[in-house]
């Protein structure tokens, strides 16, 4: 087997390696374990290049979900699934995406959801227990990290993590109306350090429609509800009130919709938007509001 070079004064192509070298590989844990030879450039070019075409191409999307937890989940799943004809491209601030749904609540694991959301669990193919009113999987990450690798499964969706919305494009319509007409994106890791260096500017994505599924206020959370505050196109915050899982969840729900033109809000940050109580560990209206989310998309996408 020719070895690799050491030092790579330009970059050859792969056939380079003589082709023998591909076929002696061996899978053989007796200490006789065997790679295919390769070169660094292969590995930093095979990323890079995926990489900035995918950027290249979701420059313009379809629909723009921000927010990888359990309601922006669901809803690119059933967006994407009931619409492949669609560029769905969602933007995930945080490295590990899944929000808040890895574990059940008091970082405990279990996970409750509430009927008749229990049905996205039979679609999924999660297994769960059944109790009554509601069905309880034994780990949040097994739902998380199942429904995760569906969506991520579907050719016209794009997740891009560890990358944050840090504002919306707002146009003006023909009747001077404003209208949200994409996002505006930077790494985290540079968005996290606006006040510590100079100026670093973002990127765009134009679509559509936008779905911000941010969750509620936290550190990055509910940022489109404050966004529309600061730009004039919501009044106030209605500010999340106390916990009253039947209230909240049918809440969330139901008022899920487009809160402004060309932005749809699912999940949590519905709750700060519009002043209706939190729910706790129970997942039902995520997964309710996540399909509902998906629904208003395609429906404002095709008026
Ligand atoms: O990292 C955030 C998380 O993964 C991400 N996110 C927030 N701001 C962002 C930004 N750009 C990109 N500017 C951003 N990504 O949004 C995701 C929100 O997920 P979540 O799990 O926090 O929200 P959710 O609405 O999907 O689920 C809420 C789950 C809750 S909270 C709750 C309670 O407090 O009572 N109960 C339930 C069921």
């Amino acid at each position: 087997m020719a070895p690799a070079p050491l030092l790579q004064k330009s970059v050859p192509a792969p056939s380079s390696f003589p082709q023998k070298a591909f076929m002696d590989v061996a899978e053989d844990y007796d200490g006789q374990y065997r790679f295919a030879p390769i070169q660094e450039s292969q590995v930093s070019r095979a990323m890079i290049k995926r990489y900035f075409e995918t950027m290249y191409d979701r420059a313009i999307s379809d629909v723009v979900i921000v927010g990888a937890g359990s309601a922006g989940l669901t809803c690119a799943y059933h967006l994407a699934v009931t619409r492949p004809d669609l560029k769905v491209t969602i933007i995930e601030a945080n490295v590990a995406p899944g929000g808040g749904a890895w574990l059940g609540g008091q970082l405990m694991s279990p996970m409750i959801i509430r009927k008749p959301a229990d049905a996205f669990l039979r679609e999924l193919d999660v297994p769960y227990e059944d109790e009554g009113p509601f069905v309880v999987v034994k780990h949040a990450a097994l739902f998380t990290s199942t429904l995760l690798s569906a969506v991520l499964k579907l050719p016209n969706v794009v997740l891009m993590n560890a990358t944050a919305v840090e504002d919306l494009i707002i146009h003006e319509d023909f009747a001077g109306k404003q209208r949200v007409a994409g996002v505006v994106t930077n790494w985290t890791l540079v968005a996290l350090n606006h006040d510590t260096q100079s100026c670093m500017d973002p990127n765009t994505i134009t679509a559509p429609i936008v779905v911000s599924a941010t969750g509620h206020d936290g550190p990055m959370g509910a940022f489109s509800a404050k966004r529309l505050v600061s730009a004039g196109l919501l009044k106030e915050l209605g500010n999340m009130r106390g916990l009253d899982m039947n209230r909240a969840e049918p809440a969330i729900v139901n008022n899920t919709r487009q809160v402004a033109p060309g932005l749809i809000m699912t999940g949590m940050e519905l709750s700060e938007h519009d002043g209706s109580n939190r729910m706790g560990p129970t997942f039902g209206a995520m997964i309710g509001s996540g399909i509902k989310a998906a629904k208003e998309a395609i429906r404002a996408y095709d008026a």
